[in-house]
């Protein structure tokens, strides 16, 4: 028996884990690491079941290929020759933009999605780059990059210090928290209550979190921005406003939220006038306030509008970058920020005209560019660590084109959904022979935290580390044939950082010989290597020899002020009415005359389920984490429903049963996703194979700043089956 610590990978909250093996390397025991200053001991029971994960005996532990419908194993050596040839095959024949990646969520879980992602998606040379992104917080990184110059700038609730925090369209008791790393985030909400700060919670359903909360009110899905309008005019009709940053465009706000006075849109959003004026008082009066937004109010069609105003209101009482407020996280690997005027919509998409944002196209339109002939359509696809067939809008359509597609390798442990498209299937290894630092998460942690976790067990022998795998696919992907030596890639990107650190005024490396400061660096692997590089011209002088000496993680202290480090608009002032947001507004004003839909459909998290894979787990499937429609008794008798109701959308239709609840308000259902897994290779998961969400959803629809996907307030009719 040996006891060994790693960070957990499954979700944002990036709990310290305590682990036993036996002397066959397999885990005993995965408990709450209580020395991690962070999570404390923390654990939830989808960190519990990490062993089981990996010990899952339908992971893929060989290279597949398939021709037709057989499947066989293959070599590494194969299955990397056979990428080469499928790859140049349609690179030849109609060129690069003929390829198209899609990267899905464990890549901001794991150091080779962060390290590797990027290169591989320049290596590719196309434009065709879609990410779980454009289903999740593209509307997030769009306001951020308008407002404040820098898609990354997300600031998060103070969660420990606030005394009010107004939650939107997040459930943090199921999710564990998003876009706001918060290891034990429900203890974090209990501690701000029982320092008696308020909390506030608005959501369509009743949800653990509003159950925990002082206060839950029930919201129309798709309107928070109408909400969050009422507050702002509030704000600003009874001059409770107390800016404390250097803005722009305040004038223009006022102008703007004129218009939406409480009353204006309390029928639209459902909230009454007086409690959307209450709120705003209240978030002003508070001490300290934060409002907080997630994924409720990102997959809506007016996702990027909502997340401005949430920082809007957040700048117009005074809690924006201050402690109690907003705030930014200082990561240790951060290393300047991006110094040019953001934008989207640098290129547009094929078919639709869809403004990229950030470098991607929407996931939305990813089978309008598979389908569609002409010039530029996508022949080929890669994907790593996605499931875009259960996750991404109108599923089934994807389903259809990736059959149609000349070639497609998936880097993802499962034979799944999506992966069964593939002519390749490259999987990872299992987490215990993974190396773990959230490069992606740490962003926006409540806390400035560090933590390397070195693989628990030795790689198998043969068998390519998932970093590994995305080099060699880079170095196809340029060009230099399966062949070409993995290394090369990582001494690359070496040498550029260290050559730029040297350059740079002000680096800790300023002036220094970069041959010098390559022999110093520490780590067994390029990964590795490339990670102490970063953390050694980071802000703390962190290097990886002194994270492997502090096995627990190292606390960096609670964040601080930080916005003149972060803003880098043209104007050097945060930008309170960007014009494609005011522009997207007036798109908004004109649905208030619009009747709204008699039902429509949401989204839900279980906290024992991830998206769509962890449903091959024994112990975290079954039980109460059922793919059940949740809807209010009152629409069931209206209705004339029983236990199962015929679901009809725009998109598609689904039979489905019901769970009548009163925690849900009237004219709203709520699936959750990720479901459908009749006919998968993975056992488990084909006895509770429930439906995929992703059905009814649809991809003619987008949030049109961001290009996002809407999953929340589809239009759905149900009748008796
Ligand atoms: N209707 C509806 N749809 C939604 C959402 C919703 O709320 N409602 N939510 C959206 C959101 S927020 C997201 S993030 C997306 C997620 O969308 P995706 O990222 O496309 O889907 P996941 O289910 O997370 O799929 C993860 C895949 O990665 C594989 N995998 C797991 N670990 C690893 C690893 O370490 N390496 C590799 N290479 N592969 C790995 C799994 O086997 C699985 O195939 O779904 C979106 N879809
Ligand atoms: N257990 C578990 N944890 C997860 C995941 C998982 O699948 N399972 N997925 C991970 C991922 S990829 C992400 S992105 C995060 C997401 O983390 P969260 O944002 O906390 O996600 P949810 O738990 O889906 O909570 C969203 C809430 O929004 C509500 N909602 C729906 N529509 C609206 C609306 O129009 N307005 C408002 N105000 N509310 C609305 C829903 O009822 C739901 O309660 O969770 C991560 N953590
Ligand atoms: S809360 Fe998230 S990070 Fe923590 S143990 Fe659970 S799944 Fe892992
Ligand atoms: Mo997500």
């Amino acid at each position: 028996m040996r006891t060994a610590h790693r960070t957990c990978p499954l979700c944002e909250a990036v709990c310290g884990l305590r682990l036993t093996l036996d002397d066959t390397g397999h885990v005993t025991s995965v408990k709450g690491d209580p020395d991690d200053p962070f999570s404390k001991g923390f654990i939830c029971p989808k960190g519990a079941s990490l062993g089981r994960l990996d010990e899952d005996p339908d992971r893929l532990r060989v290279p597949m290929t398939r021709k037709g419908g057989e499947w066989r194993e293959a070599t590494w050596e194969e299955a990397f020759q056979a990428v080469d040839q499928g790859l140049k095959d349609v690179v030849d024949t109609h060129g690069r933009q003929a390829l198209a990646v899609y990267l899905g969520n464990p890549n901001a879980h794991s150091m080779a999605g962060a390290l590797y992602g990027p290169p591989l998606i320049r290596a590719l040379g196309t434009r065709n780059v879609f990410s779980a992104s454009t289903a999740d917080q593209m509307p997030k990184h769009v306001s951020c990059g308008l407002m404040l110059g820098d898609p990354m700038a997300i600031a998060v609730p103070d969660l420990d210090r606030t005394d009010y925090l107004l939650i939107l369209g997040a459930n943090p008791l199921e999710s564990n928290g998003s876009l706001c790393t918060a290891p034990d985030f429900p203890g974090r909400l209990k501690a701000l209550r029982g320092r008696g700060g308020k909390l506030v919670v608005v959501d369509p359903r009743r949800t653990r979190t509003a159950a925990l909360a002082d206060e839950h009110l029930f919201v129309r899905p798709g309107t928070d921005a109408y909400l969050l309008l009422g507050i702002v005019h509030t704000l600003l009709a009874e001059d409770l406003t107390k800016i404390d940053v250097e803005v722009n465009g305040l004038e223009e706000l006022r102008r703007l939220a004129m218009e939406f006075a409480p009353e204006t849109v309390a029928q639209a959003c459902g909230v009454p006038a007086g409690e959307i004026a209450r709120l705003a008082r209240e978030l002003a009066a508070a001490p300290t306030a934060a409002v907080y937004a997630r994924i409720g109010t990102c997959t809506a069609e007016f996702g990027t509008v909502a997340q401005w105003l949430v920082d809007v209101v957040n700048i117009l009482t005074g809690n924006f970058d201050r402690p109690g407020g907003v705030m930014f996280a200082k990561t240790a690997v951060e290393n300047g920020r991006r110094r040019r005027p953001y934008t989207t919509g640098r290129w547009h998409s094929r078919v639709r005209a869809l403004p990229e944002a950030n470098g991607e196209l929407p996931v939305a339109t990813l089978a309008d560019e598979i389908e569609t002939p002409g010039e530029g359509q996508v022949r080929a696809l890669i994907t790593v660590a996605g499931n875009p067939v259960l996750s991404a809008p109108n599923g089934p359509r994807l389903d259809r084109a990736f059959r149609d597609l000349d070639f497609m390798v998936c880097v993802d442990p499962y034979l799944n959904e999506t992966t069964r498209h593939a002519n390749v299937i490259l999987p990872p290894p299992p987490v215990m022979r993974t190396p773990h630092y959230d490069l992606s998460l740490l962003f926006v942690a409540v806390r400035n935290y560090a933590r390397f976790s070195p693989p628990v067990l030795p790689p198998e022998p043969g068998r390519p580390s998932e970093a590994g795998i995305l080099a060699r696919l880079t170095m196809i992907a340029s060009g230099q044939g399966a062949d070409a030596d993995p290394d090369l890639l990582d001494e690359m990107i070496l040498d550029r950082m260290l050559r730029k650190a040297v350059e740079t005024p002000g680096s800790p490396v300023e002036g220094c010989e970069v041959a010098e400061l390559r022999a110093s660096l520490d780590g067994t692997t390029g990964a590795e290597r490339r990670l102490d590089a970063m953390l050694r011209l980071g802000p703390y002088g962190l290097s990886l020899a002194k994270l492997l000496a502090n096995p627990h993680g190292v606390d960096l202290g609670p964040l601080e002020p930080r916005l003149a480090e972060v803003l880098c608009t043209t104007s050097g002032r945060v930008e309170l009415a960007p014009p494609p947001l005011v522009e997207d507004l007036a798109r908004l004003r004109g649905r208030l005359a619009v009747p709204p839909a008699e039902m429509v459909l949401i989204g839900r998290r279980h906290l024992r389920s991830n998206n769509s894979w962890l449903h091959n787990v024994g112990p975290l499937v079954g039980g109460s984490n059922r793919c059940t429609l949740q809807i209010n008794p009152d629409d069931v008798t209206r209705l004339g429903l029983g236990g199962h109701a015929l679901v009809r959308s725009a998109g598609g239709e689904l039979v489905v049963p019901l769970e009548p609840t009163e925690t849900i308000m009237p004219g709203v259902v709520s699936l959750p996703h990720g479901w459908g897994h009749a006919g998968t290779a993975q056992l488990v998961a084909a006895e509770h194979p429930g439906v995929s969400a992703n059905t009814l959803t649809d991809d003619s629809v987008v949030d049109i700043p961001s290009g996002n996907a809407v999953f929340n307030g589809v239009p759905v009719t149900l009748s008796p089956v």
